[in-house]
């Protein structure tokens, strides 16, 4: 692969895998065939959602409300999600299976407890940087590749920044498994494809 390019792997981690609280289908089959992916990037970077308990996204920490629900709040709708990624926990941690040793950099986000974050690079208020722009720019990063969970959040937000932060971006398709509520993998490709995304299939890469 181009020295330009890196690979993000989005949130391959056990509370998103079946058996998990916020289990994405086929989360798991997915890890063997990133693995191989990974060994074509000299620049590889992971990321981890990483909530406190008290995050605000987390249905149980809004009485009355469940999960999967929408709630306004200051910087738009939030999806109230079941408690997930919980800081230091186990089901937060980067899947057991990934085999990446030469990944150069873990990048955990959703740490704020008052704003989520889908993006690796930028908070849900759209202002926060996570720093990742600079992290890729400084090392020369041009295109940005991404796979992983969930394709129609984390993957796809980061993808959108990626584009909007003047990162070429592509999603290597087979190499995600989406949530898919309420047709969101549907919008999200239309979204996508006006951000200027592109999708590829792993065995084009
Ligand atoms: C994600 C929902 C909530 C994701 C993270 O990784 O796609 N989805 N937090
Ligand atoms: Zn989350």
């Amino acid at each position: 692969m181009h020295k330009h390019s890196a690979l993000l792997v989005i949130d391959v981690q056990p509370d998103f895998c079946p058996g998990g609280p916020l289990a994405v289908p086929g989360g798991t089959d997915i890890i063997p065939l990133i693995n191989q992916l990974a060994k074509k990037f000299e620049t590889v970077v992971l990321t981890q959602d990483w909530h406190p308990a008290s995050h605000i996204s987390f249905a149980a920490n809004h009485p009355g409300r469940t999960p999967f629900e929408m709630l306004s709040l200051p910087y738009g709708e939030q999806v109230l999600w079941p408690t997930h990624c919980v800081m230091a926990t186990e089901g937060a941690a980067l899947h057991p299976d990934l085999d990446i040793p030469h990944a150069a950099l873990t990048l955990r986000k959703g740490s704020h407890q008052n704003v989520d974050s889908y993006s690796a690079f930028l908070e849900a208020d759209r202002t926060t940087k996570t720093g990742l722009d600079g992290y890729l720019r400084s090392r020369g990063i041009e295109h940005v590749y991404l796979c992983g969970l969930a394709t129609d959040f984390c993957v796809a937000w980061s993808a959108e920044d990626a584009s909007h932060f003047g990162f070429a971006a592509t999603i290597i398709e087979d190499a995600c498994r989406a949530i898919d509520m309420n047709g969101s993998l549907t919008q999200t490709w239309e979204r996508l494809s006006v951000a200027g995304v592109t999708r590829l299939n792993s065995k084009d890469v």
